[in-house]
Parts: C-alpha cells; sequence; structure tokens
C-alpha cells in the first residue's frame, strides 16, 4: 500500500537537503533540530522560550508519559499539544529505547517488551500495537515504531537478532497504524549497529513496508563518532529522497553538522538542556563551561553577537555564580542559550544548503568551535 507523502525537498547541495514536513500542528523547516521535552516539559524552559529560539517541532517520550499522567488521561485533556500548551509539532519516541535504559526487570520476546516502572515498580507492557496506541491518544504528529536499539560494541548476531525483530515490529506497528487521520505519520526505525550489511537489510526491509519517514536509530550508543558517520554513508543513500531521514538520539553539534552533509534532516537530543544544567553552554567558539574558576571575574557575554538575548545579556561572572550556587535560574539560562544555540545553528545550516554554500559553512563553523573559548 503506499503510503501518503507530507515532506517536500526543497534543495539539496552536495549530500545536504533543504525540506519542508507538514504536520497537522504545522510546518517543519529541515534540517531541524527536536528539543526533547520528554515528560511534557522542557527542563528548564517556558514552551514560549523554545519556540522563540526557532524550534518548528519537539519530541515527547511514550515511556515516561504512559507511566505519568498516563496517555488515557491526556488523551481526555485534549492531547498532548492541548496539555502542553506547546500546540506545534510534536514527535514522540515509541518506548523501547527508553525501557532499556530506565526501567526495571525488563525482558523483550517476540511480542513486546515487559518492564517495571522506575517510577513506582508497576508492571506494563510495550507492544508494537499498544505504542502505535499510546502514541494517538497522545496526538503526536509523528509516531516511531517500537524496536529493539542494541549498545555497542555487541556480536553481530546479537545485533541481527535485534533488527530482524524490529522489522517485524514494523510491520506490525504500520498495521496497527492503519486507522490513523490523514495527516499523522509513522516513521520506521532503521536497526543493525555497526554492520553494513546488517543496515543494508534493515533499511531496505523498511522501505519494503513503507513509512512517511525513515529514522537511523541504534548509533550513539557506544561506537566512536567515524563509526557512526560510516553507518549514516551506508543507509542514507539507500532510503527514498522523498522522505524524511531522523537520526535518533543525535547529537553535539559537530555530529549534526556531519550528519546533515551526509543526508539526515531531523535530529533529537537531551544535550542542550542536560548539559546545560551541568554548567556547560554551547557557544559559536565551542563548548564552555561555566563553573571553571577562569569566569568568576569575566564581565563578557557568553556570545556578543548571538541573536538569543540572554547569551548577549549576561555576565559570564553572573552566570559561573549562578551555576556554582545551584541557583535555578543558572540552570535555567544555560538551557535556553544552549536551545537557542542549536536552533541558530539549523537556521545557518538551512540557509547554507539554500544558498549552495553548505560546505564553506560547515568548514566556518568548524573553525570557530577550534578557535576555542576567546
Ligand atoms: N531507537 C529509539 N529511540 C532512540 C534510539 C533508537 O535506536 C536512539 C539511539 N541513538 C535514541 N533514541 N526508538
Amino acid at each position: 500500500m503506499t503510503v501518503a507523502n507530507h515532506f517536500e525537498l526543497l534543495g539539496s547541495n552536495g549530500a545536504a537537503r533543504l525540506g519542508r514536513l507538514t504536520t497537522p500542528h504545522g510546518v517543519v523547516r529541515t534540517p531541524a533540530f527536536m528539543p526533547v521535552g520528554t515528560i511534557g516539559a522542557m527542563k528548564g524552559l517556558h514552551w514560549r522560550e523554545v519556540r522563540d529560539a526557532g524550534a518548528d517541532i519537539v519530541l515527547g517520550n511514550t515511556y515516561h508519559l504512559m507511566l505519568r499522567p498516563g496517555a488515557e488521561r491526556i488523551a481526555a485533556l485534549g492531547g498532548l499539544q492541548k496539555f502542553t500548551t506547546w500546540n506545534g509539532p510534536m514527535l514522540t519516541d515509541s518506548g523501547g529505547f527508553q525501557v532499556m535504559s530506565l526501567a526495571q526487570l525488563r525482558k523483550v520476546t517476540e511480542q513486546g517488551v515487559t518492564f517495571r516502572s522506575h517510577i513506582d515498580g508497576a508492571k506494563y507492557e510495550l507492544t508494537p500495537e499498544r505504542a502505535v496506541e499510546i502514541q494517538r491518544l497522545l496526538n503526536s504528529d509523528i509516531a516511531m515504531q517500537l524496536d529493539e536499539c542494541v549498545r555497542l560494541p555487541a556480536e553481530p548476531v546479537e545485533i541481527e537478532r535485534a533488527m530482524q525483530l524490529s522489522l517485524r515490529w514494523a510491520e506490525r506497528s504500520k498495521r496497527a497504524f492503519e486507522s490513523a487521520p490523514d495527516g499523522y505519520m509513522l516513521f520506521g526505525i532503521a536497526q543493525g549497529g555497526d554492520v553494513p550489511a546488517l543496515r543494508h537489510a534493515s533499511a531496505r526491509g523498511l522501505i519494503d513496508i513503507g513509512f512517511h519517514g525513515y529514522a537511523i536509530g541504534g548509533l550513539a550508543v557506544g561506537e566512536p563518532q567515524e563509526v557512526m558517520l560510516a553507518m549514516i554513508e551506508e543507509v542514507a543513500p539507500i532510503l527514498p529522497t522523498d522522505r524524511p531521514r531522523y537520526l535518533m538520539g543525535v547529537g553535539t553539534p559537530e555530529d549534526i553538522l556531519e550528519a546533515v552533509a551526509r543526508g539526515v534532516d531531523m535530529f533529537d537530543c537531551v544535550m542542550p538542556t542536560r548539559n546545560g544544567r551541568h554548567g556547560m553552554a554551547f557557544t559559536r567558539h565551542g563548548q564552555i563551561n561555566i563553573r571553571n574558576a577562569r569566569h568568576q571575574d569575566d564581565p563578557r557575554p557568553l556570545d556578543e553577537e548571538s541573536p538569543w538575548p540572554a547569551a548577549r545579556n549576561y555576565s559570564r561572572a553572573y552566570l559561573h555564580h549562578l551555576v556554582r550556587a545551584n541557583e535555578t535560574l543558572g540552570a535555567m539560562l544555560l538551557s535556553e542559550i544552549n536551545i537557542a544555540y542549536y536552533q541558530t545553528l539549523m537556521r545557518g545550516i538551512r540557509a547554507a544548503i539554500e544558498a549552495g554554500t553548505f560546505e564553506e559553512f560547515r568548514v566556518a563553523t568548524k573553525e570557530g568551535w577550534a578557535k576555542g573559548d576567546i
């Protein structure tokens, strides 16, 4: 069966692509970075700030939301967009990956995964069908199939087992999604670890089933960056050019730049907010650890040329003080500064692809990071 297409490829520059993804809750300009609002909140930020920073779409998590406050409750309250007031495009991850990293007593079978909640120990089952049902209840614009992600390094037989299981779950997810209204999307997730032949088989299997978009999962899970980039180079050329490609859980600004250069359109990562809470700032000059004593007398802002006011207006000395004193405001300011930096990077990437100068942009941006804090 053919799957409706909501992605428009507007242009390309080398392998880098410029696109437009239309969801029931609005348009997403790609390449896009999705800030992670795991539990229905962007840690440290107001939704208004997420929007003002330039994010078109945010990510939520099936695993966390099914445990608390519960998918049926969110559905009764009008869906995740209304519940949170975000009201824009939302993608939800399917839960398998979070079960593997957070839940207790987890067990994977052909049927799905059973586990106990990390909050109260209650027992749950997540099947491909239930993962789709929950994401429909949440009113997610883009649902992800349930998959099994293997951490690296791992034995090829183990990687193959999880990849084949994920393919069978992909088929069941697709069937479960067939009754979703027009405009809502389901993405398949390619697995296959660091084995090129398994990556090819996974991508081809997903394309045969047919999805609105294709994610590359199972990367940034312990392998070196060059292996991650090599796997993207194996998978991206196989994927249909008229569908969005999403690299899950990635990454640093450099990972994103390099993945865009290899044809990836969408990203998500907790790094800007999580690192922000730990005193790390992402800037044009690279990462700055504001906890470091050398900032305590520095009246300069993090980046006087940033389009984001907080990066221009607060001194490094004040940010240093807030973080050292464990003030909530320190975590909030660094989180918003980092989200804004990621969105500024994505804006720059899109403008460069449109202008046909992506390679120059890539080199200049990396030079800025390498120059370090000045
Ligand atoms: N699968 C799912 N979510 C994910 C991943 C995956 O492989 C990753 C791996 N980087 C992050 N989030 N469903």
